[in-house]
């Protein structure tokens, strides 16, 4: 009988290539091919850790929670190693049981009825910025549109307190980029850490958030008994860190799209259905959230590969997204396409909780744009903003074709 030591090991290929350099983060579609192509799983030297860029793995390793687990920080850090960056997320840092408590806790926070009651509301909003901006000549879409929206909604729904709302940008780009290592980018980002850090603390706390808003509600789930109110702080806190800046790259990615596709824009109407196919392939196409870690609880194997134990493994989720073995013409952005089965908000029990709340933002926003507007097009060179996890756009000139 042969011994599993005689069962050869598939060779593990590696890559020179560091995801979290200037040149990978500027276009890190450029990588992509060579990172899915190499194999289904490739050791990055420049991290020591092992990568998965197609979609059938990284589907794996997200499902495969109790292998690959959260705890341990989704970031280069260890966790079990290394003092975290913050206090974990009781959300994205945690496995199960933790996890599945405070994630049901959650999912009432925001769950369809809540959002339903809110539509109208969002709705309007969506069609007053619109109105705001056909009058425009050009426009900037980061700025006046894809940062405008979200802002105008979702600290209200959450019922922050009104002073400093602007810091809530700056603490989410220091969060993703702490996903990654301690490079330049990084650090340049924390230049108004100390302000944002400080004010998203305050903020979370019972007496500063308003009475009917998500942040309330949490501190009424521990009021029965659902959590602590130390950990129903920390739960408001993943509200700000998670429910902003991606949204906000979620839109600018988008509209990104439309100017790169022009004719795309106008394929859409302002049905529910459409709108929401839009925003799916927005993900899959250009993914706001880049990558993830997970870090093996135990030695496992994956695709042959013997993986050992406190192996940080990144799953490139935008690379999965455009994998010619699971998408036809990957590269097209098509507003048709059913996008469904993309893993830009994740997969397995950690898949993103604010999902039907980003839908409802970007609904509300495409039905009024498309009500207003034939086509979107580009209106001076896109200006991309370095995040170590966030696939952002900083700036990105604007100029609508009006219906009629
Ligand atoms: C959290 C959190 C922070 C950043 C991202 C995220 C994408 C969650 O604090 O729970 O999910």
């Amino acid at each position: 009988m042969q011994s599993s030591a005689n069962i050869s090991q598939p060779k593990l290929p590696r890559l020179e290539i560091d995801p979290f350099s200037e040149s990978f983060l500027t276009d890190p579609f450029r990588y992509h091919p060579q990172m899915r192509d190499v194999g289904p799983i490739f050791w990055l030297d420049s991290i020591g850790a092992y990568g998965v860029a197609r979609h059938e793995e990284v589907t794996q390793v997200l499902k495969n929670h109790e292998t690959f687990v959260s705890s341990r920080g989704v970031g280069l850090a260890d966790f079990a190693k290394e003092k975290p960056f913050r206090p974990p997320s009781l959300l994205l840092e945690a496995d199960p049981p933790l996890h599945d408590r405070t994630r049901n806790l959650m999912n009432r926070i925001v769950a369809m009825p809540v959002l339903k009651a809110l539509e109208n509301d969002w709705r309007g909003k969506a069609k007053t910025l619109v109105a705001e901006l056909i009058e425009k000549d050009t426009f900037d879409a980061v700025t006046d549109l894809a940062e405008e929206f979200p802002m105008r909604v979702f600290p209200d729904a959450v019922g922050l307190m009104d002073e400093g709302r602007d810091h809530l940008l700056t603490y989410a780009s220091i969060v993703f980029n702490a996903f990654g290592p301690k490079n330049e980018i990084f650090h340049s980002g924390m230049a108004d850490a100390d302000a944002a850090i400080s004010w998203v603390t305050e903020a979370c706390k019972r007496e500063n958030l308003k009475p009917d808003g998500w942040g309330e509600a949490v501190f009424q789930s521990a009021d029965r008994g659902d959590c602590t109110h130390a950990e129903a702080e920390r739960l408001v806190r993943s509200l700000l860190s998670a429910g902003v800046d991606t949204t906000v790259n979620g839109i600018s990615n988008l509209m990104y799209g439309f100017t790169q596709f022009p004719d795309e824009f106008g394929k859409m109407d302002t049905s529910q259905s459409s709108t929401r196919r839009a925003f799916n392939e927005g993900l899959r196409w250009r993914s706001t959230v880049q990558t993830f870690f997970r870090t093996a609880a135990h030695e496992t194997s994956l695709a042959g590969v013997t993986i050992p134990e406190g192996s940080k493994v990144l799953t490139f989720l935008a690379a999965a997204n455009r994998d010619e073995r699971r998408w036809d013409n990957p590269e097209a952005f098509s507003v048709t396409r059913n996008a469904s089965g993309h893993v830009g908000f994740g997969h397995g029990i950690h898949v993103c909780l604010g999902q039907m709340v980003a839908r409802m933002e970007a609904d509300a926003l495409l039905s009024a744009l498309r009500e207003k507007i034939t086509r979107i097009t580009s209106a001076g060179p896109p200006v991309i903003r370095l995040n170590n996890t966030l696939c952002s756009i900083a700036s990105l000139p604007v100029k609508l074709e009006k219906v009629g």
